[in-house]
């Protein structure tokens, strides 16, 4: 009897084991060595080599705690919903995600395309370096998958089951929690606060009763919202690079949720680069980051609207003024996703490098009080935003607030 017919957590050696029982692109003579190279929060992630043959796969195994913390009591289904959102994502936006292999219900694991020839976008970003391709990528990415597994496009009755088969209760409740509470609240919650910030953030985060309010509303649009297949979790860290090549990868988090959680989501890492390039003196690479902000935002609404004219099924949205209204409620929400991406990877849990690897301690403070007050903007003046030059405003202004008010 095969050894993997009841789950249990993989070691490197159990992995390579799995391998040789489950898949066929290993020879029977291959000379496997396997190491786990995960440094997500979730999952464990290892890499198998064949040193003979050269051939590689990926192999992501869930648990059922998370990595980050204990806490996260996690069932295994995280991964089928990660294993057939790639595949549809691929169908869908065909060379923008790693081919999945193989998928094993009772191992609660995914065998993938190894895309180690890529680099981690948020790693590479921190080294300054530019990928001129990425915000023509990406925007092709997130309208292909977002528009059309909308009620836009689809038929309802088909869309309604792609709701059901994606209900996504575990991960749905750590980003209503981690993303659209904690962050929020002086209570009963995980944040950390930069030692320095801390009373900064109480009177200008937890004392805000208006930002409370608003950030209440989003958090009910998030859970009700069911507008498209999201990837959930779209920062810089899911995402590998090239210059010419752009592979999205770890779509647990997906849902149906509104569009613009997955735009906000890339819009906000590109700014915590922004930060860090900013606190290192950067300015040639600030300058590339913010383009390719404008242009993400800028190609978004162009791609979006060409693919609405082409792809739209529903009679009720051929209208010019609908489609119009629609586009801009999404950008509403981008801008809103955006001031809660930048507030709960500085206030709470789950931190980016690109702001805790900062180590003079004034720049730190600065880049995160520079964040927040851009992020207040985008979630309070959410519906004024038009264009990628309005969410370059937001930041270049907040800057100049932190600037002037500065008492660190
Ligand atoms: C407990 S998981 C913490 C964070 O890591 C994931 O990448 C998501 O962003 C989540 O919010
Ligand atoms: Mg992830």
């Amino acid at each position: 009897m095969s050894r993997f017919s009841a789950y249990f957590l993989m070691s490197s050696s159990d992995v390579i084991e799995f391998v040789k029982e489950k898949l066929t692109i290993f020879k029977s003579d291959a000379e496997l060595t396997c190491k786990e190279i995960g440094d997500g929060n979730l999952n464990y992630v290892f890499r198998v080599v064949d040193a003979k043959y050269g051939n590689s796969v990926i192999v992501k195994q869930a648990g059922h705690t998370a990595r980050i913390s204990d806490e996260f009591k996690l069932s295994t289904e995280r991964i089928r919903i990660e294993s057939n959102v790639l595949q549809l994502q691929d169908q869908l936006s065909p060379g923008l995600v790693p081919t999945v292999y193989l998928f094993d219900e009772v191992m609660g694991c995914c065998v993938m395309e190894d895309l180690s020839d890529h680099t981690i976008m948020r790693t590479a970003l921190l080294n300054n370096e530019k990928f001129p391709a990425f915000a023509d990528h990406i925007t092709t990415f997130m309208v292909q998958n977002l528009l059309l597994t909308s009620d836009v496009v689809m038929e309802h009755k088909e869309k309604k089951r792609l709701v059901q088969n994606y209900i996504n209760t575990e991960l749905c409740e750590i980003t209503e929690d981690l993303v659209y509470t904690e962050p929020f609240y002086d209570q009963n919650n995980r944040n950390e606060l930069t030692s320095g910030n801390e009373e900064w953030i109480r009177s200008t985060i937890y004392n805000d009763e208006e930002l409370k309010l608003e950030t209440a509303k989003l958090k009910f649009s998030f859970m009700n919202h069911a507008q498209a297949l999201l990837h959930g979790d779209l920062h810089t860290g899911s995402i590998f690079i090239t210059k010419n090549s752009t592979k999205v990868i770890d779509p647990e988090f997906a849902f149906y949720g509104p569009m613009g959680y997955d735009i906000g989501n890339v819009v906000a890492n590109l700014f915590f680069a922004w930060a860090n390039g900013r606190a290192h003196g950067n300015s040639e690479f600030r300058a590339w980051i913010e383009k390719t902000i404008e242009q993400v935002i800028d190609l978004f609404q162009e791609k979006f609207l060409a693919q609405w004219d082409k792809h739209v099924t529903e009679l009720t949205a051929k209208q010019q003024a609908f489609k119009e209204w629609y586009l801009q409620e999404v950008l509403s929400d981008t801008a809103a996703v955006t001031g809660l991406e930048l507030i709960r990877r500085i206030v709470g849990l789950a931190k980016v490098k690109d702001i805790t690897s900062i180590t003079d301690s004034d720049l730190r403070i600065e880049a995160e009080r520079i964040c927040l007050t851009a992020a207040i903007s985008f979630i309070k003046k959410r519906s004024a935003f038009k264009n990628g030059k309005d969410f370059i405003a937001t930041i270049k202004e907040a800057e100049k607030m932190v600037k002037g008010s500065k008492v660190m």
